[in-house]
């Protein structure tokens, strides 16, 4: 068996995708409405703020095209908090004039690929590389952001099997990866999060940048990198723009 890199994990992810039903809101009531953006604000305020759990961040986005118009963002320290963030907001006013039509469930990780000081004893690396490890497992986000959300995994085809690999060669093509991605440094912030056993692609990731070009850009160059070219595969993919829950309202009048 080719030996499986170590792994630390952090907070849970949910990525919770909603349509309008923008018929059901434009015939409805003003009070209906009113009462629908009030809760709406005061759910989407309140996990922000992270006011159900100990620790966690939260984000709404609005997403263009037809495939959602809401993502909500959640990270927190279990799977429990993050269902009980989901059902919260269908209790809402707001969450009954939505579908959702799709969601990903994930785990914040960072894996060994590199050196393994980190895990053979966290407090043996320097303070400011367990910054950077606590970061990736408890990631905030950007306040004014776009945000691209894709689920991908590694390929398991008999002539390209990623799992078949040695472990050298899955480390040269990681640290290929990281070099590819460092160029990038100060535009994009990455969130990778392992989703095997939770959900149908191995990793969702979520990329920040407040240049969208940005994201184009990181995205096709590591087409080119040999661990994308030769073992990614990618499911959907979602572009957005993160708002403040005060524009609820603008978001729903638009
Ligand atoms: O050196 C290090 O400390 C980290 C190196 C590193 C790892 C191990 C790294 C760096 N990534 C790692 C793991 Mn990444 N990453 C992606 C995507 O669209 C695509 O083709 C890929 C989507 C982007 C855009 C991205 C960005 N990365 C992973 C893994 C887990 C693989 C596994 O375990 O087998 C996935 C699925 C993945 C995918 N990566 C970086 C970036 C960027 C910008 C960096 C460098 C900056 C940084 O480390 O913060």
């Amino acid at each position: 068996m080719a030996e499986p890199p170590q792994t630390d994990e952090g907070w849970f992810a949910l990525h919770d995708l909603r349509t309008v039903d923008w018929d059901a809101w434009r015939d409805a009531p003003d009070h209906e409405q009113d009462r629908a953006v009030r809760e709406g604000i005061d759910y989407l305020q309140r996990h922000e703020a992270v006011a159900d759990a100990d620790e966690g961040v939260s984000a709404v986005f609005s997403v263009l095209g037809h495939k959602a118009d809401l993502m909500v963002v959640h990270f927190r320290p279990t799977l429990d908090a993050l269902s009980t963030a989901e059902r919260a907001f269908d209790r809402t006013a707001l969450g009954g004039f939505t579908e959702q039509t799709t969601s990903y469930v994930s785990v914040t990780e960072v894996s060994g690929y590199g050196s393994t000081d980190y895990f053979d004893d966290p407090e043996s690396v320097d303070a400011g590389y367990r910054r950077y490890v606590e970061g990736k497992l408890h990631p905030d986000i950007p306040e004014d952001t776009y945000v691209s959300f894709y689920p991908m995994s590694k390929r398991r085809d008999p002539e390209y099997n990623w799992y078949d690999l040695d472990f050298e060669e899955r480390s040269d093509m990681m640290s290929a990866h990281g070099e590819t991605g460092k160029g990038y440094a100060g535009k994009i912030k990455q969130v990778i999060a392992s989703s095997v056993g939770f959900d149908d692609y191995e990793w969702g990731v979520t990329l920040f940048a407040d240049d969208p070009t940005d994201i184009k850009d990181i995205v096709y160059e590591m087409r080119f990198d040999e661990v994308s070219a030769k073992y990614g595969e990618f499911g959907q993919f979602y572009v957005g723009r993160r708002f403040p829950p005060e524009d609820l309202d603008a978001f729903l009048a638009g």
